[in-house]
């Protein structure tokens, strides 16, 4: 196991002073997913209106050996890999001796968070004896060009978590994705596909209130981290959809005038009531869209899978 902790890296003291500094006000979501925010997550993903999490399941449930089968590579690098049980559903079809490219030799886990790795390293390898795993510890949007090389490679990006980039980000992150691989080599990308603006903005504005408090949860950790006195009860949550980008924003709107010190970053922000801080986008995508922007990177669609409902794709593309 490779653990490279000097990688985790970013900082939250210049994304803070970027991000709040100018309008619209925003902060990078990677700050949403500490331990409470993880958890929150987690509870996110198992709530009746979020459907992405058991969409992208469903179809690697029925997919998994089409797409083991429709790729030769023989390491599975998995961006943001968790400790998900769908990273087991697709190894389990790579392991197959009948499959292009021999069975997996390798999988290569990639997450900021070193226990996350540590955890999935340690279940991987009691459940696939003989499989390499190398973890690498890092922010999968600064350091893919230091992920293991060897044999034939698949990225795989899942969750719909490239829904969380600007439209400009997504653009340098695949660029920077087509860069770090070698013609033929794989990328399997999970999208969650624009639909019904009822649906969208239900699962981002529960019944139960657990995605108001995963957003609100930002407030927390810079206070915590950077010593600031945000009032978090001083804040509504207001996700909208933005018809226009295709995508759902996630903002907190200061209910009240405030005057917050951020000391960690050296910064006072003034926040008139109406003012809006926004935490999160998750944009939602169009297979037309998804085949456009791969090809612009480099990229050229094999194969694409959708759940029954058509809610998400995953698209498996070759560099
Ligand atoms: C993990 C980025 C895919 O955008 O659906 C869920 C995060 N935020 N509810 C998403 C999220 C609020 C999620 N991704």
């Amino acid at each position: 196991m490779l653990l490279d902790p000097g990688h985790a890296g970013g900082s939250l003291v210049e994304d803070v002073r970027r991000g709040f500094g100018s309008a619209p006000r925003q902060l990078p979501p990677k700050w949403l997913y500490d331990d409470e925010g993880s958890r929150l997550f987690d509870e996110i993903t198992r709530l009746p209106e979020y459907y992405p999490t058991e969409a992208e399941r469903s179809i690697l449930a029925e997919h998994a050996e089409d797409i083991a089968a429709a790729c030769d590579a023989s390491t599975v690098v998995e961006l943001g890999s968790g400790t998900s049980d769908k990273t087991r559903t697709l190894l389990d079809a790579f392991r197959s001796p009948s499959r292009p490219g021999g069975p997996l030799r390798r999988f290569v886990p990639v997450d900021v968070s070193d226990g996350t790795l540590r955890e999935a390293a340690a279940m991987l390898s009691t459940r696939y004896p003989g499989l390499a795993v190398e973890a690498v510890v890092g922010d999968f949007t600064l350091h893919l060009g230091d992920l293991p090389r060897g044999d034939t490679r698949m990225v795989a990006f899942l969750g719909s978590t490239i829904g969380n980039f600007y439209v400009e980000e997504r653009r340098a992150f695949l660029g920077a994705l087509a860069d770090s691989l070698d013609p033929g080599e794989w990328l399997l990308l999970g999208t969650d596909l624009v639909k019904d603006v009822g649906r969208l903005v239900a699962a981002y504005d529960d019944a139960a209130g657990v995605t108001e408090r995963f957003i609100r949860n930002a407030l927390v950790v810079v206070n915590r981290e950077l010593g600031a006195d945000f009032d978090p009860g001083a804040f509504s949550y207001v996700p909208f959809w933005d018809p226009r980008m295709e995508r759902i924003d996630m903002r907190l709107r200061a209910e009240e005038p405030q005057v917050v010190t951020v000391p960690g970053a050296d910064l006072v922000v003034e926040l008139a009531t109406g003012e809006e801080i926004r935490l999160e986008i998750s944009t939602k995508f169009r297979r037309e869209g998804i085949r456009a922007e791969l090809a612009d990177a480099g990229f050229t669609v094999t194969d694409t899978w959708t759940d029954a409902a058509g809610d998400f794709a995953l698209t498996l593309a070759r560099r």
